[in-house]
């Protein structure tokens, strides 16, 4: 187990001992932090600091030095929003400053995604991947687009506030065999459900695999909402759309 004086960086130091209080979370994040290289945690705390002209200029300096993309986006970019997480939680920052950490996480990304993005395999499937009815959250399902996209799928991506309708005529537009849906609220992961209701109601259920997916998103929530499937993380995402798609193959080839 990682201590505090593991990590490099003193402002995530700082961070850390004045802002993430429960015992397990800090363990976690000490670990995760103590792991990644001080570049890296140079860049966690320009996001965290919400400066996305330095998470930039950080961001396309590492990849310049040869570090690998996934390296980057976990190491950097993903553990600096974990802290930013629980700050909100906890009410230590609000919607404005929340809003400038994912500013310049966006700025990281917009450097990774064209390297996940640029395998040059061929499509191995088509998705359609979409943010529910009520929820303007996007950073986790665009970094699970990044992710799908870099394994050889074709996303379609139809954003945030995604209704029923959206998700069904997209599929019928695209002739896509896998649907992700994304919800980070309480409130709107219900729409999760309802869309697949209305998909059941259209006579288009048997068509698709629907997987499910946001920091809440159980499997046992999952499995109530009638989802194929859920995955943690953007990783996870990937294997559940293969595993997904040889399932649906299976299915209709019985
Ligand atoms: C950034 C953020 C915002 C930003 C969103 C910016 C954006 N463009 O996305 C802003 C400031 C706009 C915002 C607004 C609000 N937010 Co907010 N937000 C967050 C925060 C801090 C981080 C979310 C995030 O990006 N995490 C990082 C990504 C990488 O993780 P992720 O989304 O979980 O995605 C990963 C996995 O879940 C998975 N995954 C995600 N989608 C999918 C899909 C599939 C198919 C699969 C397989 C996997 C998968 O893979 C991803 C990559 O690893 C969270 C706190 C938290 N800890 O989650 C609160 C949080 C989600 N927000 C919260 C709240 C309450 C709100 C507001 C209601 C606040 C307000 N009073 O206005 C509004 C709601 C706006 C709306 N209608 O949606 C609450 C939700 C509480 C709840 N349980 O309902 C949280 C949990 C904060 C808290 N209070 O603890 N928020």
């Amino acid at each position: 187990m990682a201590e505090l004086n593991d990590i490099a960086n003193d402002f995530i130091k700082d961070e850390i001992e004045e802002f993430i209080e429960r015992p397990n979370e800090r363990t976690r994040i000490i670990d995760a932090f103590a792991r990644a290289t001080p570049a890296m945690q140079e860049i966690s705390a320009a996001l965290i600091d919400g400066d996305n002209g330095t998470v930039d200029t950080l961001t396309r300096a590492a990849l310049d030095d040869g570090i690998e993309a996934l390296e980057v986006m976990d190491d950097g970019l993903i553990n600096g929003m974990s802290i930013v997480g629980i700050k909100f939680r906890e009410n230590f920052i609000f919607v404005p400053e929340v809003l400038a950490c994912a500013r310049a996480m966006k700025a990281g990304m917009a450097h990774i995604a064209p390297i996940l993005s640029a395998s040059g395999i061929q499509p191995v499937g088509t998705v359609i991947m979409g943010t529910v009815k009520g929820d303007l959250h996007d950073i986790g399902k665009n970094l699970c687009i990044m992710m799908l996209r870099g394994a050889g799928f074709v996303v379609h991506d139809l954003g945030v506030d995604t209704s029923e309708d959206e998700f069904m005529d997209a599929v019928e537009e695209h002739e896509a065999p896998l649907v992700g849906m994304s919800a980070l609220l309480t409130t709107t992961m219900p729409n999760m459900g309802k869309t697949i209701d209305a998909f059941i109601d259209n006579d288009l259920r048997e068509d698709v695999k629907i997987m499910v997916g946001g920091a809440s998103v159980t499997q046992e929530f999952a499995d109530d909402m009638g989802a194929d499937g859920t995955a943690e993380d953007a990783v996870g995402c990937v294997e559940l759309a293969n595993r997904l798609l040889v399932e649906l193959k299976q299915e209709q080839e019985a």
